[in-house]
Parts: structure tokens; sequence; C-alpha cells
């Protein structure tokens, strides 16, 4: 097997997903690469070293800068906060690396453009880990959407909710927290949630013409951990937004981080001419299927185990009927970008394809401030 150099930026939750997926693929799955984790590289150095320690990366840097010059790492995976996407990115690209970046790919639409701009120059293998796509029920719902079995789509529907923002005592900024600071996520739950929401969107119902938000922040101020200082919230910590399609169908997208009880409840629903299709994440190996041609009688909401070897990405884990989870969705990503490697073929979404939702999401956040709908700038 060819030795494929891996160096990751950042050890949080999301550092911690894609190693355990670069041990797991060449495990599970046939590839003709091998990850090596060459490099973990972070500010804190000790943090750092118990990162490497704790996955077996071969070593560690603290400057991201000097990690990008060595030779010997072919593939930089950026899992460091919102704001230092671009950055780091830019000048992996320059540097002839390929690139994996966890979402979202930037601050902003005009950001992320700099970020395509730069890989597809460069002409490096780039992906971005919108990693619900790969749950095996969401990518059947993919592959019964193409085949034509809904028909014609009339509706789609999403929402991811959480609740782990609701005292108001809890800071913003510095580690585990700086989703809640504008400055380094670039949005609230738009940018956080709604984007995994909006990326499965697109892919499984094609792109968005226009949108209609509604934007809140609940809590106005918050300590700030790093300043020590009470500081504004420029976050959204919910949003709600009609769409429409461009294939005609009408949305309705929610997200929030004050519904009480609700942990990571993402959902969603698609009504066709002939079937509908709904998904929930806290039962993600279950498909619900509702088909108009079956007999009348007998007619009804299918509940679907997705757990047999003809399901997607399931011949490749355990025997039948046996179930996988959240952490397997990174390691089909990989997976997937491995070979996609082999063929010479992009890996999805692309810089260029999750492009398409940070536009969506500048234009949600917009039509929140403007009570107006707001068109969806074009990726050209
Ligand atoms: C936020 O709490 C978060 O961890 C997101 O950042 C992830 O992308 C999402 O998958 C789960 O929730």
């Amino acid at each position: 097997m060819k030795k494929l150099n891996i160096a990751l930026i950042g050890y949080g939750f999301m550092g911690r997903t894609h190693s355990n997926a670069f041990r797991q693929s060449s495990k599970f799955f046939d590839l003709q690469y091998e990850p090596v984790l060459k490099c973990v590289c972070a500010r804190d150095a000790a943090k750092a070293q118990a990162f490497a320690d704790n996955w077996g990366y071969e070593g560690i840097e603290t400057d991201w800068r000097k990690l990008i010059e060595r030779k010997d790492i072919d593939v930089i995976d950026i899992a460091a906060p919102n704001n230092v996407h671009a950055d780091i990115a830019i000048a992996a690209a320059k540097a002839g690396k390929m690139i994996l970046c966890e979402k979202p790919l930037s601050m902003d639409g005009p950001q992320g453009k700099k970020m395509v701009a730069a890989v597809e120059k460069a002409g490096v293998p780039n992906s971005v880990w919108y990693n619900y796509r790969r749950v095996p029920a969401v990518t059947l719902a993919k592959k019964l959407i193409d085949e034509g079995r809904l028909g014609r789509i009339f509706h789609y529907r999403a929402k991811f909710l959480q609740d782990w923002t609701i005292n108001p005592e809890l800071p913003q900024g510095g580690a585990g927290l700086w989703r809640l600071d504008v400055k380094v996520a670039g949005s609230g739950v738009t940018g956080d949630l709604l984007a995994h929401c909006i990326d499965t969107a697109i892919w499984l119902n094609g792109g968005v013409e226009k949108v209609n938000a509604m934007t809140e922040t609940f809590v106005k101020e918050r300590k700030h951990s790093l300043s020590g200082k009470v500081e504004k919230v420029g976050i959204d910590d919910a949003c709600a937004f009609l769409a429409r399609f461009k294939n005609g169908s009408l949305a309705t997208f929610e997200s929030t981080r004050y519904a009480r009880g609700h942990k990571a409840l993402y959902t969603l629903e698609i009504n066709g001419e002939h079937a509908s299709i709904a998904w929930d994440l806290h039962d993600l190996h279950r498909l619900q299927w509702f088909d108009h041609k079956d007999e009348g009688q007998v007619r009804g909401w299918r509940n679907l185990h997705i757990s047999d070897s003809d399901h997607p990405y399931m011949k490749h884990w355990w025997v039948p009927g046996l179930q996988i989870g959240y952490e397997h969705t990174f390691t089909h990503q990989f997976a997937d970008f491995v070979k996609s490697l082999e063929k010479n073929d992009p890996c999805s979404p692309s810089f260029r394809e999750a492009l398409e939702t940070q536009y969506i999401c500048d234009a949600v956040l917009k039509s929140g401030k403007t009570g107006r709908w707001e068109k969806v700038t074009n990726v050209k």
C-alpha cells in the first residue's frame, strides 16, 4: 500500500472524529493508500503531545505555517476553528498539499470563493467534512431520489435542534466555546448547524434560488472567556428560514440551540409526487419510506432498518442487521476521499460544492437582517 502522510490541525471534538476515521478506514475499506498519522498541530504543545500520544501521531508542531512547509506531509486536515480555515487552506494549496477542511468551509461566501480559487489554481484534491451525507440511510435517500422514485419533489423540511447554550452564564470564546464568538465562528446556528441541513438538502434536492429568514440572539451579552469582560453576543442563537429551490419545491429549515431537551436532533423530510422520505439523526440507521404505488390496503410508512449488505457502505462493517453510528460517517468520508485519489476524481463535497452552502448561509443571514426575500449568489 502507498503511504498517505496526514497532518491534522486542531485537536478538539472534530480532531477526534477525523483521527478515528484515519485509523479505521483502511481496516474496513479496501484502499490503495495507508494513512500515516504524521503530525498534529496546535498552539498548546502539551495538549498537542497528549493528543498525539493518544491517537498515535508520530509528532507535533505548534505553528501551522511550519507544518505546511514540511515535505513529508501529503494531506493537511483542517479541524481548527472557522476563522483560520481560509489562511491555512490557501497556504496549504500554494504548498501543493491535498486539503480536507472541517465544515463550514469559511466565515462567509467571499472568503470561501478565495479558498476555491486557491485549491483549483493549485489543482490539489480537496473536500469538506459534511459527514451527514455519509450516513447510510441518507446516502440511500439520495439513491432513491436519483432513481426518480419520488417523482417531482414538492417539499423539503429540515431541522437541527440543540439546547446547550440556554444558560446565560455560559461564556463565549475560547476552547469549546468559540462557536459562540462571532469573530471566530462567523455566525451561530446558521453556519454551524443549518450548514449541515443545507449541504444535505442541495445534494438531495438541487440548488436554492432564494430564502426568507428570521434570526434571533436570545442572550445578548456573555462574558468572553479570553478577555474576561462581558461582551455583546454577535451570533444567531436560532434561525428559521423559508426557501424556494430551483426545481420549484418549497422548503422550511429551522435550527436553534434553545430547544430544551434536544441535544442534536437533525431531522429531514422530503415529499414527492410518488413517495416521501423521512430521516432522524437520533435513529440514524432508519429511513422512513412511504410509496404511494404500494397496494392500497397495505400502503403506509415503512420503517427501513438500513443495516443490510446491499445498503450503502454497510457491507464493509458487521453482519447484516447490526448497525453503525455517528463516527462511521467520517470513516466513510475519508474512505471515499482515498478512493477519489485512486480514481483521480473529485471527492464530494469539494470546496466548490461547499461554497454553495456558504452563499445560502450568507443569504439567510442577510434576510434575517433585512426581513426580505434574498437571492442566493450562484457559484460560478
Ligand atoms: C455543535 O454542537 C456541533 O458539534 C456541530 O459543530 C457539528 O458540526 C454537529 O454535527 C454537531 O453539533
